[in-house]
């Protein structure tokens, strides 16, 4: 290709500093280093994640920075030493990666490679600490090594897999995050047992995916909880048996679920990302056998103040990332599965725009319009 080993100018949304919405400028993207992969994104997703990178949420983050990170290509060139994919290949990238080396990735149990944000370095720079961005003479920062804001992108051969060359690029986007993380959740966390019951807070992408993992693993109660009434009729379209909205009660919505269950509900999830809905789902669990799942992440510096008596019964309360999933693994399975129509993952992309409308996508979300955007280069 005419391209490989040269500086690539292509567009990108820029989020310069924190609170300013992205800006579509032209970057320059370096060629890959070695074990470093340069890629032509196709379709991404927006995730709630990148509207908090946009409110700086995460404090360790250096801006300006190019978000974005549920996104699906095809590999324009690679370094020195990259055996995982070959330029052509179809691919997504892993905002959670999997170096295959550290001891998270050795244990086949785990899933959090040590090379994350939530370990190391905010990989915010390549593992070497330099960026392959540059825009008006700055250096413009990564995030999770994936950045699928920008229409080329570099990342480290640990955080990308290759897929079947048939699947659709601007559908299987949404394996690259949301889908994974909710149905994960319910399937490899939870490990919901059929008949069960289980209650979703937070009926985004992420709730959504909760609902069709909870129904895949047979849950025959399946109770979505939401403010927002709009959400409703997707969740049951997707197999919630009833909605609640807190707003309803003059009671906690906790004590409005251990009252319609009996002794409250087999399997919780909080997938918002607040201290007081992770706190109502856990309440609201079976007090012998309830398991409440944390699946929304809240802001940096927040703390979880649990009364122990609700574990000394018998609750379990537990959390995972990219539901549990080991992406690299994982993700070509879940496209095969998607392929052979196992889920509705179509469900999710409630709107497709072309990749200058960004600003519009981080508005329907904001709104509450969208459940899934999908930006087009
Ligand atoms: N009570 C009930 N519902 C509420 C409340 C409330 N107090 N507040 C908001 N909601 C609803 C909203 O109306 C909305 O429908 C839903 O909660 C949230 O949905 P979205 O579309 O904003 O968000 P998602 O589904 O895309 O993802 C949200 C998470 C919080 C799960 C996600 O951003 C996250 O934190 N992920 C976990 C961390 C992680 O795995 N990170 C890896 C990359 S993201
Ligand atoms: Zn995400
Ligand atoms: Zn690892």
């Amino acid at each position: 290709m005419a391209t490989v080993g040269k500086v690539i100018k292509c567009k990108a949304a820029i989020i310069w500093e924190v609170g300013k919405t992205p800006s579509i400028e032209e970057v320059e993207v370096a060629p890959p280093k070695s074990h470093e992969v340069r890629v032509k994104i196709v379709a991404t997703g927006i995730c709630r994640t990148d509207y908090h990178v946009l409110k700086g949420f995460f404090p360790k983050l250096d801006y300006p920075v190019i978000a974005g990170h549920e996104g699906a290509g095809i590999v324009e060139s690679i370094g020195p030493g990259v055996t995982c994919v070959k330029p052509g290949d179809k691919v997504i990238p892993l905002c959670l990666p999997q170096c295959g080396e550290c001891s998270c990735c050795r244990s086949p149990k785990d899933n959090c490679c040590l090379k994350t944000h939530f370990c190391e370095r905010p990989q915010n720079l390549m593992p070497d600490q330099t960026s392959r961005f540059t825009c008006k003479g700055k250096r413009i920062h990564h995030l999770m090594w994936v950045s699928t804001f920008s229409e080329y992108t570099v990342m480290p051969d640990a955080s990308i897999v290759k897929i079947d060359n048939n699947a659709p690029l601007d559908r299987v986007c949404l394996l690259g995050c949301g889908f994974p993380t909710g149905y994960g959740a319910a399937i490899n966390t939870a490990e919901v047992a059929p008949g069960s019951s289980c209650a979703i807070f937070g009926l985004g992408g992420v709730g959504l995916s909760i609902i069709m993992g909870c129904k895949a693993a047979g849950a025959s109660r399946i109770i979505g909880i939401d403010i927002n009434k709009n959400k409703f009729a997707k969740a049951k379209e997707l197999g919630a048996t009833e909605c609640l909205s807190p707003d309803d009660f003059k009671k906690p919505i906790n004590e409005v679920l251990v009252e319609i269950t009996g002794l409250g509900v087999d399997y919780t999830f909080e997938a918002i990302g607040l201290v007081e809905t992770v706190t109502a789902a856990l309440a609201s669990s079976h007090m012998a056998h309830g398991v409440c799942v944390v699946v929304g992440e809240p802001p940096a510096g927040s703390h979880l103040s649990v009364d122990p008596v609700l574990l000394i019964t018998g609750r379990k309360l537990l959390g995972c990332c990219m539901g549990g999933f080991r992406l690299k693994d994982a993700i070509p399975k879940l496209v095969s599965e998607y392929m052979e129509k196992k889920f509705n993952l179509d469900a999710l992309r409630s709107h497709v725009l072309p990749f200058e409308k960004i600003g519009e996508g981080f508005e329907l979300l904001c709104s509450g319009k969208s459940i899934r955007s999908v930006l087009l280069y």
